[in-house]
């Protein structure tokens, strides 16, 4: 498969996307939303060239992965032939920490974001001028299919900061018209304050944190029911359509789904549309979107379950070929927006990751950690509930059998106050005796998810 054909340079291939100023009526779609599934498809080709050509021509790490295949940029001659390039994950993120992976130089750069990583090291998200307003646009488009109109306040409680979530909705809230709220996340009787004084149309946060706020509402005797929420925009963790019925039922309001991820820019790369709440339309105009087959890596069928694998096709600073995401789901025809395929929603992760909150969680962080703590042993079990309304973490482990019980107790405080600052949530700690987690062929079992996500 190696081409004897001389590359053309990227210069000769220009980037073929310019971003458009905001509209006069921001209430309007976007022209491309309204392409056929033919306009999507030889848009994605022409995009797809050029990212592949900017990807292998400015990033040494894409050159070595693609010559180490025998392919070559010029091997791509219709939509099929991206299967022929290999497939990424965070490790090739993770290799090229923090700005090896950049495609253009850092004066470029307008903003880094980080995503959590499972070994304490995370990935570098970086983003151009082009990009960033790439990224306003398509949450702007995710807004407005969801429900929300230029004018309407936006009670942000999204987290600011390295995650992606806060500023990722900030920008596309302003792009379409709407004045925001950075409320940021935490603080539940504040945000009950900020959203009965400031009285805005639309919430954007995780559907989890929109149930623990209801709580916090009814404490105060407000009915959730009363407050002004029209419309709620809810990702960053999975959840269903029973538990739409029930935030729906809560508030009296229209709860869409919002999907993204932070290597490939955030949220935004997805959303569903009020009038028909039958699954988030993925921006074909920027993302290729494929399902594989996460054990032997084959490309699978629409309608077919497997992973979700994404190429950006408009990225300047940090083009992304053929990423892993892990999440499993299945992609369908488009309904409100017909060019674009659905995906259905996430039934789970093809590794071993827990979202708790919005935070993402790896076993083996924890495992880092207990390490590190000489009276507790690696056996442990994370189990996953979600007592009112919120979700917990809780850590069985096994003290050591050469330390007293109050030795272990005194480990397990510290393991809380690790875990606290390094990974960035709470826990509780359960001290099990030496030898009495459950454990199958030897493996210990390592996650109890009992928040009855299935329904
Ligand atoms: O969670 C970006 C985001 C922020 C999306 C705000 C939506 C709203 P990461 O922290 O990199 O980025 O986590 C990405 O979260 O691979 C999924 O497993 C999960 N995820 C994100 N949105 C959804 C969703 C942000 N709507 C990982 N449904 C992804 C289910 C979701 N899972």
């Amino acid at each position: 498969m190696t081409s004897q054909s001389v590359a053309p340079s990227t210069a000769e291939i220009p980037q073929p996307w310019t971003p458009p100023a905001a509209p006069a009526d921001r209430s309007q779609l976007d022209p491309e939303e309204l392409y056929s599934r033919d306009e999507i498809e030889r848009l994605q080709f022409e995009r797809l060239r050029w990212t592949l050509h900017h990807a292998y021509n400015n990033v040494p790490a894409y050159k070595e992965l693609y010559d180490g295949h025998g392919v070559h940029p010029s091997d791509f001659k219709t939509l099929d032939d991206l299967e022929l390039f290999p497939t990424i994950d965070k490790e090739f993120l993770r290799a090229a920490y923090p700005f090896k992976a950049l495609a253009v130089p850092m004066e470029q750069v307008r903003r880094i974001h980080a995503s959590s990583g499972t070994t304490g090291q995370p990935t570098t998200v970086a983003y151009t001028e082009n990009d960033i307003e790439m990224w306003a646009s398509l949450v702007a488009r995710c807004m407005r299919a969801s429900g929300v109109q230029p004018g309407y306040k936006v009670h942000n409680a999204y987290g600011y900061g390295l995650f992606t979530g806060g500023l990722g909705a900030h920008y596309g809230a302003e792009r379409l018209g709407c004045p925001v709220i950075p409320m940021s996340g935490g603080q539940t009787n504040k945000q009950v304050q900020i959203i009965t004084d400031f009285e805005p149309e639309v919430i954007m946060c995780t559907p989890t944190y929109l149930l623990a706020l209801a709580d916090g509402f009814t404490k105060v005797g407000i009915d959730p029911r009363e407050t002004s929420l029209k419309f709620a925009i809810l990702g960053a963790e999975p959840w269903t359509e029973g538990m739409r019925q029930e935030i729906e039922n809560l508030y009296d309001l229209k709860a869409c789904d919002i999907y993204g991820l932070s290597e490939l820019m955030g949220p935004g790369v997805a959303g569903e549309a009020v009038e028909t709440q039958d699954g988030c339309h993925i921006w074909e105009d920027h993302f290729r979107p494929e399902i594989i087959d996460p054990f032997n890596g084959k490309v699978l069928g629409d309608r077919e379950e497997g992973e979700l694998v994404f190429t950006t096709l408009t990225r300047e600073a940090l083009p992304i070929i053929r990423f892993r995401t892990h999440d499993l789901t299945s992609l369908k025809p488009g309904t409100a927006r017909p060019g674009h395929r659905r995906m259905n929603r996430i039934t789970g992760r093809s590794d071993d990751i827990i979202i708790l909150r919005g935070v993402n969680i790896f076993p083996t962080q924890i495992e880092e950690i207990a390490l590190e703590i000489d009276t507790l042993s690696p056996h442990f079990a994370l189990e996953i509930t979600r007592p009112n309304r919120m979700d917990e973490l809780t850590i069985k482990i096994e003290r050591r059998d050469t330390v007293t019980a109050a030795e272990a107790e005194l480990g397990g405080k510290e393991l809380i106050a690790q875990i606290k600052t390094r990974v960035g949530c709470s826990c509780k700690i359960e001290i099990a005796e030496p030898n009495t987690l459950a454990r199958s062929s030897g493996k210990l079992r390592r996650i109890y998810d009992l928040r009855e996500l299935n329904d």
